[in-house]
């Protein structure tokens, strides 16, 4: 999958919408890129107090998504980075990842930025984590394109006039 062709999304009025980061700990170069871009797209957008909550591992991420969407979230924003390895743990861990998230957003009808890195190296991470010398900046993309969500959102939700 390529960062090719990634829309340039313009989000209005969302400064009252409440966002929550949910990060992992594995891989701290990296996780520093992430997070750090994430607050910089949310504070782009006027949304200046963010919950932010670090968890293990990006397996972790899933539970606390779903108890988060139960208490008033508007979106929320999943950010992780999982590494292969030698051994199948990676299938493992991003399948559990991806599916679990996916499930909560679904279900809840609350939108997740996914943010969670998914490389075969350590450096393909950091080309992708939003520090100095990276090509791509996916904390700060998946806070737009969770917030750009629920915009849409709230606008389907309002009566019809
Ligand atoms: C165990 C594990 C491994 C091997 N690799 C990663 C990784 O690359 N990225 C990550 O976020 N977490 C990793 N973990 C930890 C799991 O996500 C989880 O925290 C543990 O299995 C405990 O539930």
């Amino acid at each position: 999958m390529s960062g090719k062709g990634a829309p340039e999304l313009t989000v209005k009025n969302c400064g009252d919408l409440r966002v929550a980061v949910i990060a992992a700990q594995w891989h701290v170069q990296v996780m520093d890129g992430l997070v750090d871009g994430a607050l910089r797209a949310l504070a782009e957008l006027g949304i200046d107090e963010p919950t932010v909550l670090r968890v293990p591992g990006s397996f972790e991420l899933p539970v606390v998504a779903k108890v988060l969407a139960g208490r008033g979230y508007d979106a929320i924003v999943a950010l992780g980075v999982i590494i292969r390895g030698g051994t199948p743990h990676f299938e493992y861990v991003s399948q559990g990842v991806t599916a679990g998230l996916t499930q909560v957003t679904v279900d809840t009808g609350v939108p997740i930025g996914f943010g969670v890195l998914t490389c075969d190296t350590e450096e393909q991470a950091l080309d992708r984590a939003g520090l100095p010398g990276s090509n791509e900046d996916k904390g700060h993309e998946a806070v737009t394109a969770a917030v750009a969500t629920a915009t849409i959102l709230r606008s389907v939700s309002e009566p019809w006039r």
